[in-house]
């Protein structure tokens, strides 16, 4: 129990008995508050105490708290040598060294920033400021931050008036959007298992539990019960996080006098190769565990439906089983959503069908017999496109054509082309990801049915985008996941510079920007024209004689030069780019067949022959959009067309978000993973400063820093710090008494600058002001206010 205290508990119970103490190590011991071997190596310490509270600061070894090699002595050792101030009625202690805006840090530098993030991180206090922007360290565990209390005491107040958290970032953008007509937005980015979608779930609980029944008149929809719909179709195991979302979205809450009506949802890119293939100690989408794990017994025969062992497609990264997932209960939160979202129990069983189908066609192998000289495929046992041609109601002997065939029409006939096993089992993964993706479109487009209001006056955006990733086998998705991080990543970095200059802007104050790093030249090797490496896929792909291989070496061709670009030293079919947040290495293998990635018409014919409603109705009209964007592409011949490959619509949509996003008041949350691990109560200095480089942090709180960190309307200046000015100006304005009491604490050359409605100040003047402030004041008010620092 005593490992599990915060410091700021174990302090307090020191406090409260320290008239019988003799040495706090005894005291210690005598508590049981920590391991022994840890109480052993706290040779030396100072004890702070006034009036009524002390507390023992340990030293020790001369090392630096984070220079532990042992991670959970590290933990200890930090945790013990937190330097706080305890007083009466403070019940938010904040550490002496340590900021809860790091653009306030005396002097910035990345072990500054560790250092307080750090400190932060071990009383999880896992939320930090830089400004406007919000930093959030993944604590890897649950934390009492989240309740109803905490809600409302974040709800309608300044964000100065609470300790940093995202529930003061979704509070400012509702009430930003209750005050503007601009759309408001939240981006969230980070690497992958940083915390992204928990945060983006917290914003939504958040907004969602404001005003509650405070407008009975309005439909309120729960956005929340749609996510566990998305997790279990849209997230999986991957080797950096157990709960990897495969797919971007873009949420936006629709509200309407100030309630939450409803939402939409956009999404980006579904990672189809995971239905069919997974790396090692990865697991495909939840949904298949959890329909194995918590269907009945009976329910599960009468769809063909065995272990998740069994399964080529659930077994490959060996492991079927996640721990601290359970699978089974998620099965049955997971079918109460869909009927809470609307879905009839057909709808539902065809669902569980088509993900049956899937299991099948996996299991289906192939021999290969010579035809005409040829090697080709045929099907090894016929059981298991018997079962997907019961599940589905389909022909199963049409099925096996379009599985070991490639059809051809000619204007008289059809030709029947067989196909090697390699080909066919292409064939087979085809069928099996064109189902998965079509059933997972369908959802979403229920799920925005049930969701989207009628009516809505504003809207808060949440960005929760899949994270930079660096995998095991690293492929075209994954080109296309970093490839919009950085993007994304390029959005932030501008905007930060732009809202500053708003800023200042606003209050006419002068200001020279500083740029943030600027990615486009990597962004240009990826998708410029002409040749851009989408660019060069694009192209290849619509070429009938081009491989991967010849896509690979017009990519060496084109960019063996560039510094963000490498050739393998061997001939491998690999590539590697030097992307913002490291180098990744793709693997060409299947490059254009996964951008290709068009229905053949024929599987479409198949399944749009369903007797099954649902899946004919399905697959109808998909066709539909096929006949549509083939009368497109004829009408638009002869003109330069954008190409109808995954690659193409991919960045058309990041495309639009950027401009959208570009249209909106943006927010920035931006998430820290602490470890590799995934473990809690780990502070990896050398993970993090990796990924505050990336992220560009200290360029972010330097451009704060350089320009004035603190700036606080006249009036509450006036309000706060009036005592330190003897004698109040007769009839002058708040304006002229800032300056005359500024003048008395003594400023230097630089250290302000008046704006319209704002007092713009140097961190060291205010610094001067706010001790000047205190010393007037008695120990327990100055602990119980806050400061000012929030106005930043
Ligand atoms: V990815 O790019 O989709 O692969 P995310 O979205 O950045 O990634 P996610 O939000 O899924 O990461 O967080 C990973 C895991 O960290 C979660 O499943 C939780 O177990 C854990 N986590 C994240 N944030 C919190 C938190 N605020 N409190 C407790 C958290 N646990
Ligand atoms: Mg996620």
């Amino acid at each position: 129990m005593g490992d599990g205290l915060l410091p700021s508990q174990m302090e307090l119970h020191w406090a409260q008995n320290r008239q019988n103490l003799g040495d706090p190590q005894d005291w210690l011991r005598a508590e049981n508050l920590l391991p022994h071997q840890t109480v052993e190596k706290l040779t030396k310490w100072t004890v702070y105490q006034d009036e009524e509270h002390a507390q023992v600061v340990p030293i020790h070894n001369g090392r630096g708290p984070w220079e532990s090699e042992d991670p959970t002595q590290h933990m200890l050792e930090s945790r013990l040598s937190n330097t706080q101030v305890l007083m009466p009625g403070n019940s938010r202690a904040v550490e002496v060294d340590e900021v809860e805006d790091l653009s306030q840090l005396g002097e910035v530098c990345e072990s500054s920033v560790l250092l307080n993030l750090k400190k932060r991180f071990h009383r999880d206090c896992i939320y930090t400021y830089i400004g406007n922007m919000l930093l959030s360290v993944n604590p890897f565990k649950p934390l009492s931050i989240y309740t109803e209390e905490l809600r409302q005491q974040y709800q309608g107040k300044e964000k100065q008036q609470n300790p940093p958290h995202v529930y003061a970032i979704a509070d400012v953008a509702f009430c930003q959007s209750q005050n503007s007509t601009q759309e408001q937005c939240i981006v969230i980015s980070g690497q992958s298992g940083s915390g992204k979608t928990e945060a983006a779930k917290l914003i939504m609980h958040y907004l969602n539990s404001m005003y509650q029944g405070r407008n009975d008149n309005l439909r309120q929809v729960k956005p929340m019960e749609v996510l566990p719909i998305l997790e279990s179709f849209g997230n999986a195991k991957t080797i950096l996080n157990n709960n990897s979302s495969r797919f971007g979205k873009y949420l936006h809450i629709h509200i309407r006098h100030g309630v939450v009506v409803g939402t939409s949802l956009s999404k980006y890119l579904l990672e189809k190769s995971r239905v069919v293939f997974q790396a090692n100690e990865e697991r495909n989408y939840h949904v298949f565990y959890e329909l194995l794990a918590g269907m009945n017994e009976w329910d599960k025969q009468d769809l063909y439906l065995q272990g998740a062992e069994t399964y080529y497609y659930l077994n490959q990264g060996r492991a079927c089983e996640l721990q601290g997932k359970h699978d089974k209960q998620d099965f049955l939160l997971l079918v109460k959503c869909l009927e809470t979202i609307g879905l009839q129990t057909d709808q539902i069983n065809t669902m569980w069908a088509i993900l049956s189908s899937i299991l099948q066609l996996g299991n289906i192998c192939f021999s290969s017999y010579e035809s005409e000289s040829f090697e080709v495929a045929r099907i090894f046992s016929e059981a298991e496109a018997r079962r997907v041609g019961s599940l589905l109601q389909i022909s199963a002997e049409a099925l096996q054509t379009v599985i070991t065939h490639r059809v051809t029409e000619t204007t008289y006939d059809r030709i029947y082309c067989p196909l090697s096993v390699e080909s066919a089992i292409e064939s087979r993964d085809a069928i099996a990801k064109a189902l998965y993706s079509v059933l997972f479109d369908w959802l979403l487009e229920r799920i925005n049915d049930w969701l989207i209001p009628t009516e809505m006056d504003s809207t808060v955006g949440i960005v929760d985008i899949y994270g930079f990733e660096d995998l095991g086998v690293n492929s075209f998705e994954q080109l296309c996941i970093n490839f919009a991080n950085e993007q994304l990543q390029q959005f932030v970095n501008k905007a930060v510079v732009t809202q500053e200059q708003e800023d200042y802007s606003a209050e006419k104050i002068q200001w020279y920007p500083i740029a943030l790093q600027d990615f486009h030249v990597c962004l240009d090797l990826i998708s410029a024209r002409p040749h851009g490496i989408l660019r060069i896929l694009d192209d290849q792909t619509c070429l009938p004689q081009a491989t991967d291989h010849t896509f690979l070496q017009k990519c060496h061709y084109h960019h063996g030069n560039s510094p963000y670009y490498a050739k393998p030293k061997i001939p491998l079919p690999v590539f590697t780019i030097y992307h913002y947040a490291g180098a990744v290495t793709y693997q060409v293998h299947n490059f254009l067949n996964k951008n290709h990635d068009q229905f053949r018409p024929e599987v479409l014919e198949l399944f749009a022959r369903s007797r099954l409603q649902m899946v004919s109705g399905l697959f109808r009209k998909v066709q539909e959009r096929y006949m549509q964007q083939k009368e497109l592409g004829a009408r638009g011949r002869g003109h330069r067309q954008q190409p109808s490959t995954v690659a193409a619509h991919f960045q058309q949509s990041l495309a639009e978000l950027i401009s959208r996003l570009e249209r909106c008041k943006t927010t920035f949350i931006r998430c820290f993973k602490p470890n590799y691990v995934k473990l809690p109560g780990i502070f990896d200095v050398d993970y993090i400063a990796t990924q505050l480089r990336h992220a560009g942090i200290l360029e972010t709180i330097h451009i704060r820093k350089e320009g004035f960190p603190i700036r606080v309307p006249f009036s509450y200046f006036m309000e706060r710090y009036g005592v330190l000015l003897p004698q109040r100006l007769p009839n002058a304005s708040d304006k002229e008494q800032v300056v005359a009491l500024l003048e008395t604490v003594g400023v230097e050359e630089g250290e302000y600058q008046l704006g319209i409605t704002k007092v713009f100040m140097k961190e060291s003047l205010y610094q001067r002001v706010e001790d000047r402030w205190s010393s007037t004041q008695t120990w327990a008010a100055v602990t119980i206010q806050r400061n000012i620092r929030g106005f930043i």
